[in-house]
């Protein structure tokens, strides 16, 4: 059985973790330690996915685990993840 491609992903995600930190710390530009709906617009104009406020809010809501609207660092990891995942 080969290798599980999630377990890879995993692994890419982990050893990309300090750069997660220089593009959280890129986007958080006002410096809350949280990526808000503003700021996560920003970067998904930088990747070439622009996105509506709208749809920016829906992922932030599914990735918010504590629910204060805004993602923080361990919130915005999940999403990287996710992202990754979902251009494999
Ligand atoms: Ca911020
Ligand atoms: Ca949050």
């Amino acid at each position: 059985m080969p290798i599980s491609r999630y377990t890879m992903a995993d692994i890419s995600v982990r050893k990309e973790l300090p750069d997660l930190e220089k593009v959280f710390a890129k986007y958080d530009t006002d410096k809350d330690g949280t990526v808000n709906t503003s700021e996560l617009l920003k970067m998904c104009e930088d990747l070439e996915q622009p996105a509506t406020e709208d749809e920016v809010d829906f992922v932030i809501e599914q990735f918010d685990a504590n629910g204060d609207g805004k993602l923080d660092y361990s919130e915005f990891v999940g999403l990287m993840q996710m992202l990754r995942r979902g251009m494999e």
